[in-house]
């Protein structure tokens, strides 16, 4: 009899540990990702009219609520219009300026309706002077100035955080019910 309450507590403990490692993990893999960039990122471009992101779901096409920044080694910035949502793909016009390290910044809706922000770095380094350099702007083209600056956290590491979250309880589930395990298993054995 107190082997069987065991038993049913040990199966209640598991049920549960699944149910909570399967949320975590579901509540992450919820969240739209940057499935890639052009320019990619750490790549070196001599040319450059436009900055597109791919996720991996169609962000959510509220006013306002894409923002791309692009910023020079100067500091100004030099995405020329508010970004254009077309399915999966976010995407600003640019006219860069000098040569050297550009960041775009970006914050987007992810399709579940949580907004998620990244930043990136591409090199700028123009064949010649076929190309001449746009002059960038002191304040950000498009949008509050602030959004896409003071979020500084990737999607990737909020998504990775929710996993974590999710992987950590389900961990510690698991060595609960280990120890129940072993517990049931003294307990068999003292009453054999
Ligand atoms: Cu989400």
């Amino acid at each position: 009899m107190r082997a069987r309450h065991r038993l049913s507590a040990f199966a209640a403990a598991l049920g549960v540990g699944a149910v909570l490692a399967t949320a975590g993990a579901a509540a992450a893999s919820a969240h739209d990702t940057l499935d890639g960039t052009t320019p990619a990122q750490g790549s070196t471009v001599t040319a450059l009219s436009a900055v597109s992101l791919t996720f991996s779901a169609d962000p959510l096409g509220t006013d306002g609520a894409a923002v791309i920044q692009v910023i020079g080694p100067d500091k100004r910035y030099y995405e020329t219009a508010c970004p254009d949502l077309n399915g999966p793909v976010v995407s600003s016009p640019v006219a860069l300026g000098s040569a050297g390290s550009y960041e775009v910044l970006w914050r987007v809706v992810s399709s579940d309706g949580h907004p998620i922000s990244g930043s990136y770095t591409f090199s700028y380094a123009p064949g010649g002077s076929a190309t001449p350099a746009a002059a960038g702007s002191a304040k950000p083209v498009c949008g509050p100035a602030a959004t896409a600056e003071t979020e500084a956290p990737t999607a990737g590491a909020s998504a990775d955080a929710g996993l974590w979250v999710g992987l950590g309880i389900g961990a510690v589930v698991l060595v609960g019910v280990g120890a129940g395990a072993w517990a049931l298993a003294r307990g068999r054995k003292s009453e054999g």
